[in-house]
């Protein structure tokens, strides 16, 4: 068996929802650097813009389009124009998603449900979106990204981890429903990674000291760090490769060790 072969996604199409930065653009930068042809969404035409420049300058020819993962129609345009473009995508990342961290009695069931929906029924509607061509071709792989908050609660993310809860459930339940016709679709957590998502849980206090919430953090991480991106890029390569042909409704935990620690004793 030619290793680089398993590895390689020479000729396959990827789309990594949410990649103008943050994690999908290492996801996305990664999945080009195996050989995919690269197409990316956001909500925004400055995002896009600025992901844009920031491919073409590590050489990266990605397709970004405007899109909002939570509206059907949009979704199903985005996948028609990527096919005529690049061809039917071979590889979905299910990564767009938003946080709102509000306590549950102060949120709104509009704040509530607007999280659900992009961070779950946007996965959903991707998905159903690309697995009629995976079906056609006889091959897909669905990765779809989860969280620390997919197997724990914390404080003020009652909606976040209830729509990543129910995404290790819908990534299990694809796997179900199309595993027999070669389609894979496993799910990364990862762990507290340095993001835009994540910069209010980071910022310095006035008195120049780490947040609390990052002090909290480096003592539930084995690694004794908060992740990077870039950490994501090897997982997320073996998941979208043939090297992963025999893994599905799986979550790959990318957390540091967090997931099997109970904490530094302070
Ligand atoms: P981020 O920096 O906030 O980036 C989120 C991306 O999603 C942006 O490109 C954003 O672009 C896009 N997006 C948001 N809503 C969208 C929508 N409705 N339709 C299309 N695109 C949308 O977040 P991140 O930290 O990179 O996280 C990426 C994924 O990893 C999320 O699913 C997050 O829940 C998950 N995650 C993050 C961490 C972490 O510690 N950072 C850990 C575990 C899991 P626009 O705003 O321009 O649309
Ligand atoms: C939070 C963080 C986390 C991370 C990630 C951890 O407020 O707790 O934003 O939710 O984003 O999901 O895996």
């Amino acid at each position: 068996m030619d290793l680089n072969q398993l590895f390689s996604l020479k000729g396959k199409t990827a789309l990594v929802t949410g990649g103008a930065y943050g994690i999908g653009f290492a996801i996305a930068e990664a999945l080009a650097g195996a050989g995919a042809k690269i197409a990316f969404n956001c909500r925004t035409q400055a995002n896009l813009d600025k992901a844009l420049a920031g491919y073409a300058a590590k050489g990266i020819d990605a397709r970004g389009y405007i899109a909002d993962v939570t509206d059907e129609e949009q979704v199903s345009e985005l996948v028609s124009r990527i096919e005529a473009e690049l061809g039917s995508v071979d590889i979905l990342v299910n990564n767009a998603g938003i946080i709102k961290r509000i306590p549950m009695t102060e949120m709104s069931a509009g704040e509530f449900r607007q999280v659900v929906d992009i961070d779950l029924i946007g996965p959903f509607i991707c998905a159903k979106a690309v697995i009629p061509g995976m079906l056609k071709k006889g091959h897909g792989k669905i990765i779809n990204i989860c969280s620390m908050m997919s197997e724990l609660g914390r404080e003020t993310v009652s909606a976040y981890a209830a729509a990543k809860g129910g995404l290790k459930m819908l990534t299990r339940n694809i796997c179900a429903e199309y595993g027999e016709a070669n389609i894979q679709c496993n799910g990364i957590g990862p762990g507290y990674i340095a993001t835009p998502q994540t910069a209010p849980l980071r910022e310095r206090q006035p008195d120049g000291s780490r947040h609390p919430f990052d002090q909290f953090i480096l003592s539930k991480t084995p690694a004794g760090r908060w992740g990077d991106p870039e950490d994501l890029m090897g997982p997320a390569v073996f998941l979208a490769s043939d090297a992963s042909n025999f893994v599905n409704g799986h979550i790959l935990y990318v957390d540091g060790g967090i997931l099997a620690y109970i904490g530094k004793q302070p």
